[in-house]
């Protein structure tokens, strides 16, 4: 990776009530799943959230009083980024594993599903951003994938307690139309890779290496207040309209 911190957009997913259990001490208060991204842009094309099973999170309080959901280290970054009330301080309210939160539903701003779900994929890394990330099958390879597993495999949906309605009636939305690769982007280099599961590492690179530079350079919204923009003029103003909302913050790692 480069040298210097990377710049990221934490996304707050809002998580519906009921809470899981492990969360009952946080009473009324709003708590938001932080997922990391370098897309602000694909916030439309939103169709779940991602966890992993086995990753402990945290829930921290922030200084406006909101519950953040995030590893230990990058909870530890935003404690240092003024997230805190004190610098460096990690005001914890609780513990939660990855499979405490799967089957949670989430609302998640400019979804265009007004209530989505949390799920599970394997791949995470947890030493990268928040461990919770957006998932946009519309154009990231790794996130199409991962929802194509679970669409195909009932054992794997039910292995995690996932319930059909939580997965079957997402599709893809088209989003940003890149020329080479049209209006679903993620979903032709599967196709033309011929990927297989979440876990086919390689192709997933050059999926995802196919897709990314000609998404900045060449792609165009196709919704939203600026359909019709390239993608490189919009994702600054598209990035400080959701931090003006209150629906994203900035975060450096
Ligand atoms: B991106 P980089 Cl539509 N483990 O957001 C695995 N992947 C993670 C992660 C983690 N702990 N934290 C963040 N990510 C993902 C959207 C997206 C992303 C699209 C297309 C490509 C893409 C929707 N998911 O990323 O290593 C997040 O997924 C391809 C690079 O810092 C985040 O942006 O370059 C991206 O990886 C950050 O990866």
């Amino acid at each position: 990776e480069g040298v210097g911190p990377q710049e990221y957009t934490l996304m707050k997913i809002k998580l519906l009530e009921p809470y899981p259990k492990k969360l009952s001490v946080v009473g009324k208060k709003p708590v938001y799943l932080v997922c990391a991204t370098l897309r602000p842009e694909t916030q439309y094309g939103q169709t779940n959230c991602w966890v992993r099973p086995d990753i402990k999170y945290l829930a921290m309080e922030t200084k406006s009083g909101e519950i953040f959901i995030s590893t230990s280290r990058s909870a530890r970054n935003m404690s240092y980024q003024g997230f805190t009330k004190v610098e460096g301080k990690l005001n914890v309210v609780a513990e939660i594993l990855g499979e405490d939160l799967l089957g949670c539903a989430i609302c998640s701003p400019n979804s265009p599903y007004p209530k989505t779900y949390c799920l599970p994929m394997l791949t995470i890394k947890e030493d990268k951003g928040t461990g919770i990330v957006i998932s946009v099958p519309s154009d990231s390879p790794d996130d199409y994938a991962a929802l194509v597993d679970l669409k195909k495999k009932q054992p794997f949906r039910e292995k995690y307690g996932i319930k059909d309605e939580m997965v079957l009636p997402f599709e893809p939305v088209p989003i940003i139309n890149i020329p080479e690769f049209g209006d679903l982007a993620a979903v032709t280099v599967y196709e033309q890779l011929n990927i297989q599961s979440q876990n086919d590492k390689d192709k997933l690179l050059t999926a995802k290496e196919m897709v990314y530079l000609k998404g900045f350079y060449d792609g165009v919204l196709l919704v939203g207040d600026h359909k019709g923009r390239k993608i490189q003029d919009v994702k600054k103003t598209l990035q400080q309209e959701l931090v003006e909302k209150s629906q994203a913050v900035v975060y450096y790692e």
